[in-house]
């Protein structure tokens, strides 16, 4: 079902002030940001210098609004590890082997995830308490 592993999130209150960490301690680049409104999160991926395309990404993620997903858990927990974002080639089939185990996923259809791709989510609550992303990533040519 799953290829890769694509990200793990890490929720922040300043993006600026954890890409700078993420630089000065372990030596990640920003390979690429954007806000999606939808989701309510500023964000940026992060990569090791030596790592080749499609290896496992950080990704740093900021509230946009108060109402978002990401400042309730802001709120709530603090910063820290927000969620694990597995790689899936065709989502459609994936989400319905997921529901067909009795699993939630959170979005009737796939949303619009980082850099075009097309994401939802297992209920963190069937999923031994994580927030388990699926990520279909949109076709590179
Ligand atoms: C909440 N819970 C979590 C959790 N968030 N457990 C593990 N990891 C998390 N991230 C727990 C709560 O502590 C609570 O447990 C239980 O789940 C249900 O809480 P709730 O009050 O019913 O629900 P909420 O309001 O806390 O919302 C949780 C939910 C929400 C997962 C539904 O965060 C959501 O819709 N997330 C999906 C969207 C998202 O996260 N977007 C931001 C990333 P107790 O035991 O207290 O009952 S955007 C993104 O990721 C995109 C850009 C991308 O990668 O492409």
């Amino acid at each position: 079902l799953v290829t890769a592993v694509d990200h793990v999130g890490i929720a922040v209150a300043d993006l600026d002030a954890a890409i700078a960490f993420q630089r000065d301690t372990f030596g990640l680049r920003v390979t690429h940001s954007e806000v999606n409104e939808e989701q309510g999160v500023h964000e940026a991926m992060l990569r090791a210098p030596g790592d080749a395309t499609g290896a496992t990404q950080i990704q740093l993620l900021a509230p946009l609004r108060e109402d978002s997903a990401l400042a309730k858990f802001l709120d709530r927990n603090g910063p820290g590890l927000q969620q694990l974002a597995y790689r899936v080639t065709d989502i459609e089939a994936a989400s319905e082997a997921i529901r067909a185990k009795g699993l939630r996923l959170l979005y009737e259809e796939p949303r619009r995830g980082t850099a075009n791709s097309r994401i939802n989510f297992v209920h963190p609550k069937d999923a031994g308490g994580v927030l388990v992303e699926l990520v279909e990533p949109a076709e590179v040519h």
